[in-house]
């Protein structure tokens, strides 16, 4: 997976928007864009948006965070464009957002590979692009920068999770996987498969739910139906897939968070309900709401000034306890 260099924390990015000032990173052209969307003192900032889709909670929770940061209030011009999960569609719209001349493109990819002639192109046309939430694999050079989560960090929490809770004991576990080729989830495989490595923890199977609820029903549904009550775990990489499953496993007969464990990763509202019900184990948090940092950062790359190539969200981790505590006040 394409390690990023120059990380900084989402609180090193703060410091970076309040100071303006920044370490590394890149100075996009001097502020010169081809499109006249770029702003000036009074005209605001055409920005457009290449969304993955609305496959899930998170997902909404993400679209809405960067549509209240990206408005004209903030002095944006935004075009939103839903791809519905689907490559074809964002890179029409990113080329659309092309001729349109906008400022900056913000997306979303919701597969890693496949962007390179795309982004060649905005870069020809001076139209800075910002990656937020998932990756890419094109040259980093094609892209101003991403802002997102650790995706592998969120699966090693996950897996340091089961590896301790099973220690010494059997761990037959089911993997509901996000979509396929998507950063997201070759990431979280990769730390989940890292932080299992010499503990008891057999995998007896692992298929993508595509991040939704209703897939992540139907292949647990066929897990159980050619694994039966030998399954004991089952790692969902997001909490909507995990929330599919759980019907699934009650029409198994078995009962969720008892009979088979259950962990996930997002930290949205019904994740940790389910946490806070028992249903759910554990879930390790992705943060979504990160629409103040790229609108502060479209600012900036407009304005000609320098970023930092990542900027990375904190996240955290729940268990029972404190998901029932976190839920009053959760945002998503
Ligand atoms: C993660 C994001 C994933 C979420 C899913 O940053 O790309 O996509 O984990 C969402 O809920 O569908």
């Amino acid at each position: 997976m394409k390690k990023f260099v120059g990380m900084l924390a989402l609180a090193g990015a703060v410091a970076l928007v309040l100071t303006g000032c920044a370490s590394g990173g890149t100075t996009v052209g001097g502020g010169s864009t081809a499109g006249s969307g770029s702003g000036s003192d009074s005209s605001p900032v055409k920005v457009g948006f290449s969304q993955v889709g609305a496959e899930s909670g998170w997902r909404s929770a993400n679209t809405t965070s960067l549509k209240n940061s990206l408005d004209d209030a903030n002095g944006f011009k935004l075009t939103f464009s839903d791809a519905q999960q689907k490559q074809e569609n964002q890179i029409a719209a990113i080329r659309s957002f092309i001729t349109q001349g906008v400022g900056a493109i913000v997306f979303a990819p919701v597969v890693e590979t496949g962007w390179d002639d795309v982004l060649k192109e905005a870069k020809d046309a001076k139209i800075p692009v910002i990656l937020e939430d998932r990756s890419v694999d094109s040259d980093p050079n094609l892209y101003t920068t991403r802002v997102g989560d650790d995706f592998e960090k969120e699966g090693e929490t996950a897996g340091k999770w089961v590896a301790d809770t099973f220690n010494g004991k059997k761990a037959n576990l089911v993997v509901l996987e996000g979509t396929t080729g998507s950063s997201a989830a070759n990431d979280r495989t990769t730390g989940f498969n890292k932080a299992i490595v010499g503990s008891d923890v057999k995998v007896l199977d692992s298929q993508t739910g595509n991040f939704t609820r209703s897939e992540g029903k139907t292949v647990m549904e066929g897990f159980l139906q050619k694994y039966g009550k030998t399954i004991n775990v089952l790692f969902a990489q997001n909490d909507d897939m995990g929330l599919g499953a759980l019907d699934a496993i009650k029409a198994a007969g078995l009962t969720p968070g008892k009979d088979i464990q259950i962990v996930t990763i997002d930290g949205t509202k019904d994740g940790l309900t389910a946490l806070s019900n028992g249903a759910f184990n554990y879930v390790v948090e992705c943060n979504p709401l990160l629409g103040d940092q790229v609108a502060a950062i479209v600012k900036k790359v407009v304005a000609g000034e320098t970023v930092d190539k990542l900027y990375l969200a904190k996240d955290q981790a729940f268990d029972q306890a404190q998901a029932t505590a976190a839920l009053p006040t959760r945002q998503y």
